[in-house]
């Protein structure tokens, strides 16, 4: 039977680069992301290459009314999700704590903290409904160890470490998978929103290695999302061959 898959913040990295791969495979997608027009592009892109069915949502995560919305507006024939990619995320600034942007910290956390759990919240009726589901975080190895001037991104990737730990046991009645996949540094606009669009400071951070790209985190999404139903991987740290883990990186 046909899978389908809901993908945060597909108009660019690792969200795209899923929407590329399960398509390609088969799977109709979910695709959403604040950029209407990036998602246009993309359901035609899909649709075109693929034959799959594409349906777009284009709301802002951090907006609790405007997640819930989203998806109530599902028509019918898409709301038996098999897989919702917790994706959606960003780090903004790279500043000591006390001189750390306070706007900057609450857009984190709302974006990628809460803005996941009401996704979440706002899925699982669907999934337990249909008595089948997979909830996969994307964390990061910034949730795995603190780092020098990441105060505020790291806290909220530690949050997401701390909410799949809690998701996995209190979803084990209903028989969800959850999944928490935590990458190291991968080439993505990731740094140009960090660094607020400054391209130096932003390319400067995958100067002198190859670092993951959009597309590897993409398969080992593709991989835990179709392992036989009794398996599932709880918790994946995965980094490119020069980093070892957030503070030791080989250039
Ligand atoms: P990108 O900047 O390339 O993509 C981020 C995606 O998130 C975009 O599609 C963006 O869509 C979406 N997004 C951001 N804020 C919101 C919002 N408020 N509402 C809805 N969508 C939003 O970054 P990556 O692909 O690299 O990042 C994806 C995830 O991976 C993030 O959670 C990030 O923290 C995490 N990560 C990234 C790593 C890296 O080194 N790249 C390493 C470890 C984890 P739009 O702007 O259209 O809303
Ligand atoms: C992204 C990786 O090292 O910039 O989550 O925090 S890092």
């Amino acid at each position: 039977m046909k899978k389908n898959i809901l993908i945060t913040g597909a108009t660019a990295g690792f969200g795209k680069a899923t929407a590329e791969l399960f398509a390609k495979s088969g799977w109709d997608c979910i695709i959403t992301g604040r950029r209407q027009d990036r998602l246009d592009a993309l359901a035609k892109s899909l649709e075109t290459a693929y034959g799959v069915s594409v349906h777009s949502l284009c709301f802002d995560i951090q907006n609790r009314a405007a997640v819930f919305s989203a998806i109530e507006s599902l028509p019918e024939a898409w709301q038996s999700i098999d897989v919702l990619l917790n994706n959606a995320g960003l780090a903004l600034g790279r500043d000591s704590f006390e001189l750390a942007n306070l706007d900057d910290w609450d857009t984190m956390i709302d974006t990628n903290v809460k803005g996941l759990m009401y996704m979440s919240k706002a899925v699982l009726p669907l999934m337990i409904a249909h008595k089948k589901g997979h909830i996969i975080n994307i964390g990061s190895t910034a949730g795995k160890e603190v780092y020098k001037d990441g105060n505020g991104y790291c806290a909220s990737k530690h949050a997401v470490d701390a909410i799949s730990k809690a998701m996995r046991i209190d979803l084990l009645p209903h028989q969800i998978k959850v999944t928490a996949i935590h990458p190291g540094a991968a080439e993505t606009e990731f740094s140009l929103v960090r660094f607020k669009g400054d391209d130096q400071k932003a390319s400067a951070v995958y100067d002198g290695y190859k670092a993951l790209e959009a597309a590897d985190i993409a398969s080992i999404v593709y991989y835990v999302s179709t392992l036989p139903a009794h398996v599932c991987i709880n918790d994946l740290v995965v980094t490119c061959l020069s980093q070892a883990n957030s503070f030791y990186l080989q250039k």
